[in-house]
């Protein structure tokens, strides 16, 4: 078993002191940052999403995993995080209403701030009105939606209708991501950016705040 491979393990386990314990001695061994993101930390993340499909686990072992990612992430996050960039934008960001989830929204806000755009992070169970209250209160350039239930991505249309009400809708700059979010749906409900994973989001958010995209 490689370095990586004990971390998808461990993670899957939910045993947290060996996930934190293993993706040290990954850095200490010279892997990059993101390679343990992804083929250690991501795919042990990916085992408990089968599993818990499948039957064999359940919601508490689930969250241990969740935690395990956490404290993973937590030591990769200075690895991730380019220091000391001028911000290059605003971004108001959240989990939709009805949604719990927040391990890929924690990293695309983790990407997001590691190209220099401000974020304001509302959590997860954000009501429509909020994401766009404190776009316009923070003069933010892009609303930033996650979803991983396809019973609370229609949120996400509640949003844009909510957008379009305040007759702000031209203002900001609206992408949305998630598994169970698709360009498809992006269409569908008007918003501007449809993006795989946080990396993407990142690059594509920089791109929206450049003089030529702004309203
Ligand atoms: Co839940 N859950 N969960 N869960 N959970 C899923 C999503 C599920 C696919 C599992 C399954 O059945 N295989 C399933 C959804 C089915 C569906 O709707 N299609 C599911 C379910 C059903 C549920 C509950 C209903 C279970 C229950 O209670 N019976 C419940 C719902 C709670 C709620 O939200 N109201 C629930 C609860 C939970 C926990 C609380 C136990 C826990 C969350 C802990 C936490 O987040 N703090 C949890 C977890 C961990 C998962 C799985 C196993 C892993 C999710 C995850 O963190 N993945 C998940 C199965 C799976 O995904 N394989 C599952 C890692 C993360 C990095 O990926 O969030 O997809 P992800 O983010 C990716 C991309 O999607 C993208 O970037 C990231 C990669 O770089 N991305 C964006 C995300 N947001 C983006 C925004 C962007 C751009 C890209 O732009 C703005």
């Amino acid at each position: 078993m490689n370095i990586l491979d004990d971390i998808s393990y461990n993670l899957y386990k939910g045993v947290a002191k060996n996930v934190t314990h293993a993706v040290q001695i990954a850095i200490d061994e010279g892997y990059p940052a993101e390679e343990i993101l992804q083929k250690g930390l991501l795919r042990g993340m990916d085992i408990v999403g089968r599993l818990f499909q499948e039957g064999d686990y359940y919601v508490p072992e689930v969250i241990v995993a969740a935690r395990a990612m956490n404290a993973g992430v937590e030591i990769l996050k200075p690895l991730l995080q380019k220091q000391g960039i001028a911000s290059m934008g605003k971004v108001v960001l959240g989990a939709v209403k009805g949604d719990l989830h927040d391990i890929g929204k924690n990293l695309v806000k983790l990407m997001m701030e590691s190209n220099g755009l401000e974020v304001i992070d509302l959590g997860t169970d954000v009501p429509a009105e909020q994401f766009v209250q404190v776009a316009i209160n923070e003069n933010c350039q892009i609303i930033a939606m996650s979803a991983l239930l396809t019973t609370s991505m229609g949120a996400m249309k509640e949003v844009m209708k909510q957008l379009h009400l305040a007759g702000v809708r031209e203002r900001f700059k609206v992408m949305i991501g998630g598994a169970p979010v698709s360009a498809r749906y992006c269409e569908q409900i008007g918003a501007d950016a449809y993006t795989p994973d946080a990396a993407a989001a990142a690059n594509r958010a920089l791109k929206f705040c450049k003089p030529e995209y702004m309203p």
